[in-house]
């Protein structure tokens, strides 16, 4: 019999969901489930490499177990779980602590940004995050990690390490690849199209749980540039701003760049950014509303994630009983 491949992803209850997280990698994840045997989970032990207020990192990564329900991850065709509940990600994380580099850790862009900008709070666990993250996708023994591409790197640490240990101790890991989707890849921020749409810049970046009159005024401010000859043109390198529009207009609607430049031509900034703004609202609508339906149903949530982790913790605790044998621990 054919075994479902595996994927796995997850995202850190850091902040509120936004745009980029649900055009980039989130919006992709409902496809997977037919064809997967699927496991998501809200990165909670990563979160605190950045200091947390506790009730807000709660409630997080309820908010966020609700949204990934809403956005279309039924609980019944797949696996969805809070990382702290299922403690093998700390235990695989600490082994590969010991197989991961001090000097590849210090390559690692996302150590550099977040670094800089927290220099009060350089903590051991910012430093070592990747080897964390390679644990939580080599547990699962995943063929695919669909994330989006600033992730790139954390998937490639992760394939090192776990090649390195298979030198070692023979095939325990399977090597996981990347899955990172064309369209919608890297949204950049609204007000700053030179960088990736991101919570810490809240005027450039819409929440999933934004009100509709909120976010319409975030698109009508967006940062385009002063082109006045057919300026709804996609083209990243000269019109950053208005390329990013095109882009989450095309990944909210499912149509091509080609079409929505003609759709516009002729026209101006003026009639095009509220358009896209209306997109984004109706897209993100149905979602907002499940989410605050099952946001009131907290025992539902709670039997999500509670079998979710059992499920998580019955094959995570197989590898890790395995890679626990093979580095010569005793067993029980
Ligand atoms: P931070 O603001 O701390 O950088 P973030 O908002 O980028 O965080 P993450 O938790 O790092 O969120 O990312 C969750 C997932 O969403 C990852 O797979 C990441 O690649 C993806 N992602 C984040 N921002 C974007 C974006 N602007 N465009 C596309 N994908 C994104
Ligand atoms: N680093 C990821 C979150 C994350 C993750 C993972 C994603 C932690 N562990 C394992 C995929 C697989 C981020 O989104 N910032």
């Amino acid at each position: 019999m054919d075994e479902k491949k595996v994927m796995l992803s997850g995202i850190q209850p850091s902040g509120d969901l936004h745009l980029g997280n649900y055009l980039g990698p989130l919006r992709h994840w409902p496809e997977m489930l037919a064809e997967f045997d699927c496991y998501f989970f809200m990165a909670d032990l990563h979160t605190i490499t950045v200091r947390q207020e506790p009730a807000q990192l709660r409630r997080r990564v309820l908010t966020q177990v609700a949204q990934y329900i809403a956005c279309g991850l039924d609980p019944e065709k797949c696996t969805i779980f809070i990382q702290s509940h299922v403690p093998a990600h700390a235990q695989l994380g600490w082994v590969l602590d010991c197989y991961t580099m001090f000097g590849e850790l210090s390559r690692m862009t996302q150590f550099k940004d977040k670094s800089s900008k927290h220099k009060d709070n350089i903590n051991a666990g910012l430093f070592t995050y990747p080897a964390l993250m390679a644990a939580d996708i080599l547990l699962y023994q995943p063929d695919f990690v669909p994330v989006g591409e600033d992730q790139k790197q954390h998937v490639e640490i992760c394939r090192d390490i776990a090649e390195r240990f298979n030198g070692i101790y023979g095939d325990v890991f399977k090597v996981p690849a990347p899955y990172i989707a064309k369209v919608g890849a890297r949204i950049m921020s609204l007000n700053d199209p030179s960088s990736k749409m991101s919570k810490s810049n809240p005027e450039g970046c819409v929440f999933l749980m934004e009100k509709p009159e909120d976010i319409a005024r975030k698109f009508k401010r967006a940062v385009t540039d002063s082109d006045t000859v057919n300026p709804v043109r996609y083209d990243p390198q000269t019109k950053p701003g208005v390329s990013n529009l095109i882009q989450i207009y095309a990944a909210a609607t499912g149509r091509s760049f080609a079409d929505i430049e003609s759709e516009f031509q002729g026209r101006g900034y003026g009639a095009f950014k509220p358009v896209v703004g209306e997109a984004v609202v109706e897209t993100l609508r149905p979602i907002r509303e499940e989410t605050e339906r099952l946001l009131a149903d907290k025992a539902y949530l709670e039997s999500v994630y509670k079998a979710g982790a059992e499920k998580a913790e019955y094959v995570a605790n197989k590898t890790l009983r395995k890679v626990y044998k093979k580095v010569g621990f005793v067993p029980r």
